[in-house]
Parts: C-alpha cells; structure tokens; sequence
C-alpha cells in the first residue's frame, strides 16, 4: 500500500480508494486518447461529496503529491491520464441530480451525473439542455464543463460554456469556492465560471454545476442531403450558411465515415451517398416545416443527389445513434486513429477539406471527415492498419497531424474546437498562440496551483517547447 494511499483510506474510508494491486487501477491510467498512452496512477480516490474532493485535495497538497481530476474518462486528448503519477481524483460516483427549477430555468447537479441521463431528467419536465457531446451516454457533465464539450446542436445552441451559470469548485489545498449564479443574467464581479469551464481541471475540481436549461422546442426534424462527394458536401454548407438558414445542427459525414457505420446502423444510408449533410431544424411544428422545405430546395439547387426527410422519433433516433458510431466504429476498424478537431473561420470550410486531400496525398495517410461543419468543426481522422505500437508510426502520424495543424492555422482557425488540448496537442500550442500569451496562461494557473501539482502536464507546453524554435 502506497503512504498516499494509506493517508487517503483514512480520510476517505477504504471503499473509496482503489490502492496499489487492485485490478481496476490501471483504467485509470487511459482515457479515449489516439495513439493509446498508459500513465498508471499510484491510487484513485472515488469521491461521493465535495468535503471528500476537497479532502483529497488538501491532503494532496500537503504531502505534494500531484493530483489529477476525472471524469467519465471519455476525452480524446490524454486530459484526465496522470501523467505525474499520483492520486487520480475520480468524480463519477458523484451522480445526483439535486434540482430542476422550470420557473428559474435551472437545474443543479453534481459533476458525475452522465449528459444524457440529464437530458432525459430534463426532458421529462418539457426542459432542454442543448449541449449534446456524441458520447454523451457514458460522459459526465463534470468533464464537459471542464473541456468545454461542444456537439452536433452547437451549431444552433453554442457549447457548454453558454450553458454553466454557476459552478462551486475544489481548490488545491482543499478550499471550495463558489463562483456564478443561478440568474439568467449577472456581471458582478470577474467571470470566473468562464475562468474555469474549459481549463480541464488545471485550475480546480468542479463539485457542483448550476446549469442554464431552455423550454423544450415543441418538434424536430432531421433533413439528409446526399452528395456525389466530400467537395460538393462542403460547398453546400458553405453556401446554406451564407444563404442565412439557422438549422440547429448543419454536420458533414465523408463517404469513409458512411460506410464505416453502414454495418451497425439501422438507418439505411442511400449507397450513392459520397457525403452526406445531416441538417436538423426544431421549432413549432409550422415554420419548420418551411425551414425543412427551404432547406431541401436549397440542396436540391446545390446538386444534392437525393434530400431525404425524417420527422418521426424512430427514424431520427436511429440517425442519431448512427451518427454517434462514426468515431467508435473507425475505431474498431483501423489499429491506429488520430482523430483530431479542427476549426476554422465558417468561410473556410471548402478549403480546409482540399487542404485535407493535400495532407493524405503528401503523407500517404488515409484522412476521413466527420463532424461539426457548419461550425467550421472538422473532425479530421487520421487512420493506418500500422502498429499503434511502432515508433516509426507514431511519428509519422503526429507528423501528418502537424501538417494539418500548420492549414488550419494558416486558415486562420485552432487546433481544437471541442475536444481540448490536454496531453496530445499541447506541444503544439505554440504553434497557434504567442509566446506572450502562453506565458500569462501559465501566470494564471499559478495563481490557482502555485506549486504545480493540479492535473500537471497539461495544455500548457513545457517553458521551452519545440515547435516555438
Ligand atoms: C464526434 O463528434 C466526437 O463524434 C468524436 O467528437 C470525434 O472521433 C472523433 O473524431
Ligand atoms: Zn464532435
């Protein structure tokens, strides 16, 4: 038993901690990253109340032992894997939905309740919370905020940041602080809730969310354009979106993407479909109905080669659960996935997508695009039947990942649009932003965690990175 474990156990009861030899230990070294990376921690604590993260935390600080926040484990970029060793402080066991107002328009939760088990609870009550992460039936809301998780209905709704107004949070050292409100609208004092949805759990330990729910919109329904091919897909989001129509979800699937989920779907996707926009409009039942016609005009005037329409619950959940199986079903079918998340200005989308074609061609790698279009949100994957394990292919993987990088920033975009920097990409922040602003980041999470030990070796690069030379 390690001493930090055995100091844990006491504080937090045995149940709690997973010690050194336990069989479920080593999940907590991994998380959905590319490129599978292993950090075994020395224990993880399973906190079930903020006076327990809070405890794991003063403690942590006491003996200087690093510490590092998770959630369900579903991110993409290695934020939650405890590169440092240490304690893995897990929130998953904190699940309580503890109110839903419909008056105030609020709901109140504990960091570990699953996105989708919250928009059930919502729903129930004619409620909606929009951000809709594809893995939002095993992620937690406690991770989203802390990536900032975006989504198919960012497009219409915005990301999770626009959706936390309140958040009480677990601070190294073991204070908990309460920032934000429940009110629809307040500028009182510095906006530390933005402050800390999307620092990935560098700055603290969210605890408790206060988040922002809307009236439920009375009807959906979901529109899908076929096109010959990836170009002409692009070149119709670009044009929908100067054309002003306000979908809640505007989304591009390649024809890889389409066929990879062709065996698990029970959506039947037309065999002629090179790329596909998947579109959906909600409102009151009568001007979606015009939205959905104008809509299906436009892509006929686009050259879609077929507009299919699908209104009823059955259908578009049967959509949706196919959509959500692009990245799990690439997954299983190539040993190596670098799925990175892109986003450049909305005016760009055609480019980046021939500039795409540019990396593929020049590295020889299969790319495959999916994903958030009408935000400009690419999910570009890069994927090979190569050893993940081999050195000489993980290099030249992250090599052709760089190239993709250096298009989007030439573009004029970021190197994340939604699945957060964490491990993976920080060595490429420098690529993106100065110097100068890296350095204030750097002040801003010493002020939270002067001594470094919170979820170290994250998003921020080390002092002298590589690609800044
Ligand atoms: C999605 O939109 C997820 O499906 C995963 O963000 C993206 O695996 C991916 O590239
Ligand atoms: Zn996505």
């Amino acid at each position: 038993m390690s001493e930090i474990a055995a100091v844990l156990e006491r504080e937090l009861g045995a149940a709690a901690v997973i010690g050194p030899g336990h069989e479920r230990l080593d999940d907590y070294g991994r998380d959905e990253s590319p490129l599978p990376v292993f950090y075994p921690p020395e224990c993880a604590a399973l906190c079930e109340t903020r006076e327990q993260v809070a405890a794991v935390l003063r403690v942590c600080a006491e003996r200087r032992v690093p510490v590092t926040p998770r959630g369900a484990g579903s991110g993409m970029c290695g934020g939650a894997l405890p590169v440092a060793g240490g304690v893995v402080l897990s929130t998953e066991r904190m699940q309580r939905i503890k109110e839903i107002d419909p008056g105030d328009l609020i709901a109140v939760v504990e960091p570990g309740v699953v996105t989708g088990r919250l928009q059930e609870a919502v729903e129930a009550q004619d409620l909606f919370y929009p951000p809709d992460p594809a893995s939002l039936e095993f992620c937690s809301i406690g991770g989203n905020a802390s990536t900032n998780a975006g989504g198919p209905r960012a497009f219409k709704y915005g990301v999770t940041r626009e959706y936390i107004l309140g958040l009480e949070v677990a601070l190294m050292g073991g204070e908990l602080l309460r920032c934000g409100r429940r009110t629809a609208k307040g500028v009182t004092g510095y906006d530390l809730v933005a402050g800390f949805v999307g620092t990935e759990g560098t700055f603290g330990v969210i605890t408790e969310l206060v988040v922002k729910l809307l009236p439920k919109p009375p009807a959906a329904a979901t529109v899908l354009g076929v096109f010959a091919d990836v170009a002409a897909a692009g070149n119709a989001i670009s044009s929908l979106l100067r054309g002003g129509l306000r979908p809640r979800v505007l989304e591009l699937a390649d024809r890889a993407s389409i066929d990879a989920i062709r065996p698990r779907s029970r959506y039947r996707f037309p065999p002629n479909a090179g790329a596909i926009v998947l579109i959906e409009v909600d409102g009151d039942p009568d001007t979606m109905a015009t939205q959905m016609e104008k809509i299906g005009l436009a892509c006929d005037d686009l050259g879609a080669l077929d507009v299919l329409a699908a209104t009823d619950a059955p259908e578009r959940r049967a959509i949706w659960e196919a959509r959500r199986l692009i990245s799990p079903s690439l997954k299983e079918a190539y040993r190596v996935k670098v799925n990175e998340d892109v986003c450049v200005p909305r005016g760009k989308i055609v480019e980046m997508l021939a500039r795409v074609d540019r990396v593929s061609a020049e590295t020889g790698i299969q790319c495959v695009v999916f994903g958030h279009a009408g935000d400009g949100n690419l999910h570009v994957n890069l994927l090979s039947h190569d050893d993940p394990n081999d050195p000489a292919v993980r290099a030249k993987m992250w090599g052709a990942a760089r190239q993709l990088f250096v298009h989007t920033i030439e573009l004029g975009g970021t190197l994340s649009g939604e699945h957060g920097i964490g491990l993976t990409k920080r060595d490429y922040v420098a690529m993106e932003q100065s110097e100068q602003l890296i350095e204030w980041q750097r002040r801003w999470k010493a002020l939270w965690d002067p001594a470094g030990l919170l979820n170290p070796g994250k998003i921020l690069p080390a002092r002298k990175s590589p690609c800044s030379e």
